[in-house]
């Protein structure tokens, strides 16, 4: 399918803003031109920009957002083209996963694979920093602000067994007790260290697959290690390997049921020669890539 990029301009959903330009610097970066490169065939579409000034409040301006970035989404979708969402602060996950949701509804489920070294499972209840950032997974579990649980009009876009975290080390118990009791599968950091991001992924994209119709990956960046990706948002010690990401993902998305990718939380101004830009390009260049080895040979 021809792959549809997307800017979401957002950060605003985070407490330093600067993932706001992430999209930007990653079409300057040549991200558009590096997937072409695999192979792919490439399409810009319309930049989502959050409109602060016309809210009322933080999480008001990320509701507007939100529903204005799973129109655009819910369009590339139609045009049965694959959607490339780039962010922004992970706010924008609220957006993309309920477009999708909303598309395979009347097939069936969606699963989603969601990588990060936080939970985002807080709701405007339990928040102490009220950063929307920190709470798409628990609106797209149905907990939250009805301006981000109840797009297109209903709620749950996501049951608790088609989603797996990976990645998880920074964290609150709020969260952890709202995954808890909705038996979210959550595997933490010390679980991957163990047994390695291959073997978790493959039982967190098993789990996503079933029961599902189709499945996507949420991809936070500051999963990854900041020693391979320091420019993001909130960058939390000890994440997964860069070169460990590239291997095993490699490929992923021509699984036939393989929907959607989000790439979030790219700040450019912690990007100090673009490493980061750098890391983002090559993961999404190896997921996205049409044959399994077209970037693992160079990685
Ligand atoms: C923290 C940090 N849990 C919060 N969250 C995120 O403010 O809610 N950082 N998502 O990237
Ligand atoms: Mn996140
Ligand atoms: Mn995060
Ligand atoms: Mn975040």
């Amino acid at each position: 399918a021809v792959l549809h990029l997307v800017g979401a301009a957002v950060g605003e959903g985070a407490s330093d803003g600067g993932c706001k330009w992430g999209a930007a610097a990653l079409r300057e970066h040549g991200i558009a031109q590096a997937l072409a490169a695999t192979g792919r065939t490439v399409t810009w579409g319309d930049t989502v920009t959050a409109q602060p000034m016309l809210a009322t409040s933080r999480l008001n301006a990320i509701e507007g957002f939100s529903e204005r970035l799973a129109g655009t989404v819910a369009q590339v979708l139609r045009q049965n083209q694959q959607p490339l969402v780039l962010g922004g602060d992970h706010s924008c996950a609220v957006g993309t996963w309920s477009a999708v949701a909303e598309h395979l509804r009347p097939q069936g489920a969606l699963g989603l694979v969601w990588i990060d070294a936080h939970l985002d499972a807080h709701t405007p209840d339990t928040s102490d920093s009220q950063a929307p950032h920190g709470m798409p997974v628990a609106a797209l579990l149905g907990h939250g602000s009805v301006g981000m649980t109840d797009l297109f009009g209903w709620r749950h876009k996501l049951r608790p067994e088609h989603l797996v975290i990976i990645g998880a080390r920074s964290y609150e118990p709020a969260e952890t007790a709202l995954l808890d009791s909705l038996g979210v599968r959550v595997m933490f950091m010390p679980e991957v260290l163990e047994r390695g991001f291959a073997a978790c992924f493959d039982e967190a994209r098993t789990r996503v697959q079933a029961g599902t119709v189709g499945w996507g990956i949420s991809f936070d960046l500051d999963g990854l290690d900041p020693r391979d990706a320091p420019g993001t948002g909130t960058p939390v010690e000890q994440g997964i390997r860069l070169a460990d990401a590239l291997q095993v993902l490699a490929g992923c998305s021509q699984d036939p049921q393989f929907v959607a990718l989000e790439l979030t939380e790219y700040n450019p101004l912690r990007d100090f020669g673009g490493q980061t830009a750098q890391a983002a390009t090559d993961l999404v260049c190896s997921m996205l890539a049409p044959q399994a080895n077209a970037l693992g040979l160079a990685a």
